[in-house]
């Protein structure tokens, strides 16, 4: 919707967070008028808002909804919420932050999505970018709202994106987009693997011959999707490349762009495993689409440390390596993990909030690679009727008291590995506090 639409309009915007508050400012900025809720009783609204919005806390929204323009719900928000079914009935339109902010951008937006990976791949191309001299912004799913990039002097936006964000799209349209790959996740919100797909795929639905997408040609899943693609299709792999594209093959990528063919060694990458060698790949075709030249993209894949949480070396205590993996999510997620390590050497500390998708899929690798699994929390008898015929599982209920049994089990040469494959609500408040509550214990066994 363009920001001339919005004048004067009734917006109602559902969920006081990050998202929730920077979609406010922004319509505020366009002369809407705003209504923001949120479910939570406890709820308070930010200062620099609480004067121009009319605030309800412990107000799931459904009664708001009649007389409204349009409801920009947060990502948090499902489908099936009463509020969104009652904008549905009486014909209201919904949309999403990043559609309203790519509405309103100037500048190219480069989209990156898939199950696992978004996040690193994400910052690899912010990273290529700033090499090649560019101002980029760099968020949103990531953690800051893409409206934000609005308030700030950059050329180029590259945006994260989950398929929350894309339940409610209409004419988003980056100018390069990406599906990394396509695992089991979040079933609990999109119901089955088919409808999954089809959100992620809205990624690259209004994209012109103009475009570009990046697809990992080893995904059957991700192939499949981009069969409808409009825009011009490279991809990365394993597997023998035809057309554009790379191959991560004998140790290096092997690039194949529209006038430049070279290869990168990985040897001198900083990022360790399988995942993040498609990673780079990725983010190499990603920022090359965008104009970055060769030698300013290869030249980050060097030094460019991992993220916080995500296979991040936190300890070494009595010869056992502590790892947090907390924002591995999902058991796709934690399927990579473990192929980084060796046979057998693993206690696994895994649970949470499970997202409606089995463990079942995991339970090979888990066999091979972990010597025991300390399953807590929500998620802890479901992961112990997947996983006990080929690994000892022992159940806990609060995460400390798994911490503590998997310290127990560990071994000097042993990995102790937090990759939960479940949400983290069960117990914290998001991914970081539980990664930063993993540190914590593994650093106080030191002290
Ligand atoms: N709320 C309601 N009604 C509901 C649901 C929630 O009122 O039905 C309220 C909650 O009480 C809360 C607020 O909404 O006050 C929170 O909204 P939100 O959960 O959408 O959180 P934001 O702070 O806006 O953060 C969102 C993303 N959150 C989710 O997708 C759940 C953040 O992704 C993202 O970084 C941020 O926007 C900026 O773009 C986080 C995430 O967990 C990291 N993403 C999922 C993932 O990566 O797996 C998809």
């Amino acid at each position: 919707m363009k920001e001339a639409a919005l004048q004067g309009a009734e917006v109602l915007v559902i969920g006081n967070g990050r998202t929730g508050n920077s979609v406010a400012k922004y319509l505020l900025g366009c002369g809407s008028e705003v209504v923001l809720c949120d479910q939570s009783p406890q709820a308070v609204c930010a200062p620099d808002l609480a004067t121009q919005v009319k605030f309800h806390a412990g107000n799931e929204g459904a009664g708001l909804v009649a007389g409204k323009s349009l409801v920009v719900p947060s990502p948090g928000v499902p489908a099936t919420a009463p509020v969104l079914l009652r904008a549905r009935d009486l014909g209201v339109p919904v949309l999403s932050e990043i559609e309203l902010a790519a509405t309103a951008l100037k500048v190219p937006l480069l989209a990156i999505t898939g199950t696992n990976g978004k996040s690193t791949t994400t910052e690899l191309v912010g990273a290529m970018l700033r090499a090649a001299g560019r101002r980029p912004f760099v968020g949103g799913n990531l953690g800051t709202p893409l409206l934000l990039a609005l308030e700030n002097d950059v050329d180029t936006v590259v945006a994260e994106i989950s398929s929350f964000q894309l339940e409610w799209v209409e004419d988003f349209h980056p100018r390069v987009a990406a599906i990394l790959n396509l695992t089991r996740d979040h079933l609990d919100r999109h119901g089955d693997m088919e409808s999954y797909g089809e959100i992620k795929a809205r990624i690259f639905q209004r994209q012109t011959p103009d475009d570009v997408l990046i697809i990992n040609r080893d995904d059957a899943e991700v192939r499949r999707l981009a069969d409808t693609a409009s825009g011009e299709v490279h991809s990365f792999g394993r597997s023998p490349l035809l057309g554009r594209g790379a191959r991560i093959h004998d140790d290096r990528i092997e690039v194949v762009g529209a006038s430049e063919t070279f290869a990168v060694p990985l040897v001198s990458a900083a990022l360790d495993g399988a995942h993040n060698e498609e990673n780079m790949a990725a983010a190499l075709l990603l920022a090359l689409a965008l104009g970055v030249p060769q030698a300013a993209a290869v030249s980050v894949l060097d030094g460019f440390v991992g993220l916080p949480h995500r296979m991040e070396r936190v300890a070494e205590v009595a010869g056992v390596t502590f790892i947090d993996d907390s924002k591995g999510t999902n058991v796709g997620a934690l399927c990579k993990s473990l192929t980084g390590f060796p046979q057998g050497r693993v206690i696994l500390l895994a649970g949470g909030r499970a997202k409606g998708a089995s463990f079942l899929p995991a339970r090979e690798l888990v066999a091979e690679h972990a010597r025991a699994v300390v399953a807590y929390g929500e998620a802890a008898d479901a992961i112990g009727d997947a996983w006990s015929s080929v690994v000892p599982v022992q159940k806990e209920a609060k995460f400390s008291d798994a911490f503590t049994a998997a310290w127990e089990l560990s071994v000097a040469g042993d990995t102790l590995l937090l990759s939960p494959a479940c949400a983290s609500q069960d117990q914290f408040i998001n991914y970081q506090e539980r990664g930063q509550a993993f540190a914590a214990l593994a650093q106080g066994l030191d002290s």
